[in-house]
């Protein structure tokens, strides 16, 4: 029975700890390490650090002797994002100098787990903690699901048939079967009949059937095996062939290779159920284009061409009136691929220019600390061109020495001259821009000085972000002569290609230069895509705009990105801090191009003739009737968890956020007290006009009869990057983290006729 081979896979494993003892680092690991554990110069606690025999998790336990029972922590090797040596982390960089650098060590965590810092009492041990832990990250990383069962160790740890929950817990991570700790305790109780918190084989059993149980999959399988227990590699293709994939025997073949756990199927190039249920529920099943996991567009084309990641207040770590400001921030926005960060300038103590948000009770971190910062994260994620948007409040002397920074601490990454001595026709691209750093600001400009005489554009107030003057933002605008006399030389010199000018009306083409560019608040934004999106259109095609959310938002809420892109604007910045429905679109939207934070716009969005029209796309390109068919949902966690006792009640909106007539949203019926395994096969129909424009959010949430329903988790990605057939969303917590074991299982359908922009 299909059941039982399952269960006898999982409890077939082979020893690997030889192997792992082999490793000198591992054994060092094995054997525990006394570490200080550092939050800041008051707070540092000795603990010890083990790795466990399974080569996967590891205690952090406190040594200190307490009436209170020891306190532990674990992690496992699968939760680390990555492991930084040296004083990189906020905590131990303030502390450098006082510690020695080579002694310590960050781990961390994907998702919001904070991370740890860690003192060793000798470099050595350091070194081997951070080698060991990244090979077991990058071994655990590089297996087939059937490699993780054969060489990791016995689950079952003292070898008596039974097994723990931990245990239990573990070896199913292991194969990437996540377990929500509200459904699989629970699960486990009742699977436990003997009641000693252990299972046994026929226990076991119990529980990874109920588990894993997925009658909806199982259909599906069924309809392509012609014998219900088995899929040939032919029958396999069909499946592939409907999914819109790679429909080759070879890609059949591969799959099988990969995700069967049976070795007789596998040898036989069989799929049983078990391995069709890993491979569906694996990344390269997702409804996410895994082509567009990496940089698939062209990168040659001109700066204006591409929408950038952009974000707003960078140094805040909150609200915009009280928090603090620090570099982690700048941390996260970079690994999450943004190309623009902001740095708010004001003078400092002796000499040494600081950031934070002026007139406020924002704390204050050296210029010089953020971009150290920014040198050592610019290129982690993404190799194209990052922009510094300074807004300077400086006095010309710390000007000076923001430059003498930039230029010190960047080295040859500052780009600081044309890459071409010819007249600029168009920007150049992040292709020919790859691995600079591109300072935009202000600057002089002897024979165009003029420029901000004429008197007809006052409506529009022009960007407050890139004002020298040491005003706040709200301050009427200083006179342009004047500003330009605070203008240190040494700072304008930096300025190449973003030099920030005030918006004045859209010109002639020949009257201005591509690297001129503006910054509208948000409402100036809407009124100029309202009024003239057209010539908005036609402007960004060829100069850069940004946009910065207005500043009556001191809660630092965002606003609707999408309607912005719409007219073409490529640096529309956000409050990355506040996570939301705008931040969800934002991670969409930069969810392919492998994440570079350059994604190509749409072909009618780059041309100085356009005529498209953001607010008038009723003859758009085209008229695609789509069915997402939300079939299922596993393992929904309750948000709310103030009555412990209540399940979630869930129910899904599909929403549509592109050009004003394709936005859209529908939702499901709502299924009562059931997360676990929740089932709607509820279809929503849309009908797209300017898909390449558009992007599809997928949000759960738990009905609430008395109050607003409970957001429990979203995913969201552009319409060109949604794949059709049979699809697992994984999906993301409100803070963008993972929300692993949730997924949706739907199927899609996109009627004929659809093509990707060629772009
Ligand atoms: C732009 O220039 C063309 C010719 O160079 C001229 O005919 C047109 O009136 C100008 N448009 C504006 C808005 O100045
Ligand atoms: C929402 O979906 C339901 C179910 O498919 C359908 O009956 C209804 O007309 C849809 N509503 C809108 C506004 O599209
Ligand atoms: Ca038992």
């Amino acid at each position: 029975d299909e059941q039982v081979s399952r269960q006898h896979e999982l409890m077939n494993l082979n020893g690997l700890m030889q192997r792992l003892l082999d490793n000198e680092d591992v054994r060092v690991m094995m054997q525990g390490s006394s570490m200080v554990k550092v939050r800041s110069s008051r707070w540092q606690k000795s603990r010890h650090l083990r790795l466990l025999e399974d080569g996967l998790t590891v205690w952090c336990e406190s040594t200190k002797s307490s009436r209170k029972a020891k306190a532990q922590q674990t992690f496992a090797v699968t939760e680390v994002e990555c492991v930084r040596e040296g004083c990189q982390s906020e905590a131990l960089r303030r502390l450098s100098g006082s510690v020695p650098e080579t002694q310590c060590f960050t781990v961390v965590f994907r998702g919001t787990r904070k991370s740890l810092d860690l003192l060793c009492p000798c470099e050595d041990e350091a070194r081997r903690w951070v080698r060991g832990l990244r090979m077991l990250k990058e071994r655990v990383a590089a297996m087939t699901q059937k490699e993780k069962l054969d060489q990791y160790p016995r689950a079952d740890q003292n070898q008596d048939g039974k097994m723990s929950y931990d245990e239990v817990k573990r070896l199913l991570q292991m194969i990437n079967i996540d377990l929500s700790e509200q459904y699989a305790r629970n699960l486990f109780k009742r699977c436990d009949r003997s009641g000693d918190d252990r299972l046994d084989h026929i226990e076991i059993e119990e529980f990874c059937r109920e588990l894993l149980r997925r009658p909806e999959l199982d259909a599906v399988f069924r309809h392509y095996s012609s014998n219900g227990c088995v899929l040939s590699t032919a029958e396999l293709r069909d499946f592939l062939g409907d999914q819109g994939e790679d429909a080759s025997l070879n890609h059949a073949q591969y799959l099988i290779l990969t995700y069967e756990l049976n070795d007789w199927a596998q040898r036989n190039q069989f799929m049983t159920q078990n391995g069709f249920t890993m491979y569906m529920l694996s990344l390269e099943n997702d409804v996410f284009n895994p082509d567009h996991a990496r940089v698939h567009q062209d990168m040659s084309r001109p700066l204006a061409h591409y929408f950038i990641s952009s974000s707003h207040n960078t140094y805040l770590t909150k609200d915009q009136v009280t928090s603090a400001s620090s570099t982690e921030p700048y941390i996260r926005a970079l690994n999450q691929g943004c190309r623009c960060v902001e740095l708010d300038c004001w003078d400092g103590d002796k000499g040494e220019p600081v950031i934070y948000h002026g007139h406020t009770l924002t704390s204050k971190v050296p210029f010089k600390e953020v971009i150290e910062t920014i040198a050592q994260y610019a290129f982690k994620a993404s190799p194209y061109p990052l922009i510094l948007s300074l807004e300077n409040h400086c006095s010309v002397e710390q000007q000076a020495v923001m430059a003498k920074h930039l230029r010190t601490i960047l080295g040859r990454k500052l780009l600081t001259k044309p890459l071409s001595e010819q007249p600029l026709k168009e920007l150049p691209s992040p292709e020919e821009l790859r691995g600079r750093i591109l300072v935009k600001g202000k600057k002089h400009t002897p024979h165009l000085g003029q420029l901000g005489k004429t008197g007809s554009t006052a409506s529009f107030s022009s960007s407050s972000d890139d004002e020298l003057a040491g005003s706040n933002k709200n301050t009427p605008k200083k006179d342009p002569a004047k500003v330009c006399s605070k203008l240190s030389p040494e700072l304008s010199d930096l300025v190449v290609y973003c030099r920030s000018v005030h918006f004045h009306g859209f010109k002639n083409m020949s009257d201005t230069s591509p690297n001129e560019m503006s910054s509208f608040c948000e409402n100036d934004a809407l009124r100029l895509i309202k009024d003239s999106g057209k010539l908005f259109v036609r402007h960004n095609s060829r100069q850069l705009s940004r946009i910065y959310p207005s500043g009556q938002r001191l809660q630092s809420s965002n606003y609707d990105p999408q309607e912005m892109w719409n007219g073409g604007c490529q640096m529309v910045a956000l409050n990355f801090q506040t996570p939301g429905e705008q931040m969800d679109l934002n991670q969409g939207r930069f969810l392919p191009n492998g994440r570079c934070g350059y994604v190509l716009k749409p072909s009618y969005l780059c041309s100085t003739t356009s005529n498209f029209n953001p607010e008038n796309t009723g003859g758009g390109p085209g008229h695609i009737p789509t069915q997402l068919t939300i079939i299922s949902a596993q393992q929904l966690p309750k948000i709310n968890t103030e009555k412990a006792s209540s399940i979630v009640d869930p129910q899904v909106w599909v929403e549509i956020h592109g050009v004003a007539i394709d936005n859209a949203r529908n939702k499901t019926q709502r299924i009562d007290n059931n997360g676990f395994n929740p089932r709607w096969d509820c279809t929503l129909s849309f009908q797209l006009q300017v898909p390449e424009l558009a992007l599809v959010r997928f949000v759960v949430e738990d009905h609430d009869h008395t109050a607003k329903n409970d957001f429990v988790g979203q995913f969201t990605l552009p319409f060109t990057s949604l794949r059709t057939g049979y699809r697992h969303v994984h999906l993301l917590k409100a803070d963008g983290s993972s929300l692993s074991p949730a997924t949706l299982f739907i199927h899609v359908k996109v009627s004929h006729g659809f093509s990707v922009d060629p772009n």
